[in-house]
């Protein structure tokens, strides 16, 4: 029952890049669901990612009913706390802050919400999170309570990643945190890509289809754009477009 982590690992086994747009339930209402589902099937979006640091509203359940209801685009969990776990959703990226020193968010709130998780039924996804410097502190930079990995720190980015792959994380998402003012370097994702094997999840402070295209060229698997598209829904054809241009030959 990995169908949607077999995926990921089949598209990057077949050098395929897949765009995933995030949708924060606190600043999505019906009607903006919708438009974003149509022009979200137009583009060929391969995922839909729900979730954020701070959820403040209580209609996340809702919010992916109506996703559900109406496109077969993949729903993925990106949860900030275990409160945000929804069995409407296909998957949960069951997040492990590896890049951070705080036991609650490497372990502990995991502990405490084991049952729930797993009495959900949702696809368990391992994911090593790494939150790396955007710039100005980003809301997950300040509520995860542990510092982010320095910009031009290669090297820590690549030991994390591949010290998770070794701990048995499935998938890496290296996020620069949303709105980011400066997304991670297409050299920090060339160092992390040429050391793992699991697939490369790239988001935070994506703004441009150009951007999109470098970070998919230096070895992102997955690119993730929310903040962007919150601003201009129409960005998505393009993102779209640019991701799926990129095809790595393996
Ligand atoms: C944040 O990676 C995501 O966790 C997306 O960031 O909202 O800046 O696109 P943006």
């Amino acid at each position: 029952k990995q169908a949607l982590y077999h995926q990921f690992v089949e598209k990057k086994r077949t050098g395929k890049k897949s765009f995933s747009v995030l949708i924060d339930p606190d600043k999505v209402d019906v009607s903006t669901i919708d438009q974003l589902i149509n022009i979200a099937l137009e583009a060929s979006v391969d995922y839909f990612f729900v979730g954020g640091s701070l959820v403040i509203s209580n209609h996340l359940d809702d919010c992916i009913k109506q996703i559900k209801a109406n496109c077969d685009i993949p729903v993925i969990l990106f949860p900030g706390s275990p409160s945000q776990v929804s069995r409407y959703a296909d998957a949960l990226l069951y997040l492990s802050l590896i890049s951070g020193r705080n036991p609650e968010l490497l372990i502990g709130q995991h502990v405490i919400s084991a049952p729930f998780v797993k009495k959900s039924g949702l696809e368990i996804i391992p994911t090593g999170y790494m939150v790396v410097d955007g710039g100005a502190p980003t809301t997950v930079s300040y509520i995860s309570n542990a510092s982010p990995i320095p910009a031009d720190k290669n090297e820590i980015a690549m030991c994390t990643a591949m010290a998770g792959e070794m701990l048995g994380m499935k998938l890496i998402y290296m996020d620069a945190g949303s709105g980011a003012q400066r997304p991670i370097t297409e050299k920090m994702i060339q160092f992390v890509s040429q050391h793992i094997e699991v697939p490369l999840i790239i988001g935070g402070g994506i703004t441009t289809p150009e951007k999109a295209y470098l970070n998919c060229k230096a070895g992102a698997d997955v690119i993730v754009v929310g903040n962007a598209i919150e601003k201009d829904i129409s960005l998505i054809k393009e993102m779209s477009a640019a991701i799926k241009s990129v095809k790595e030959t393996v």
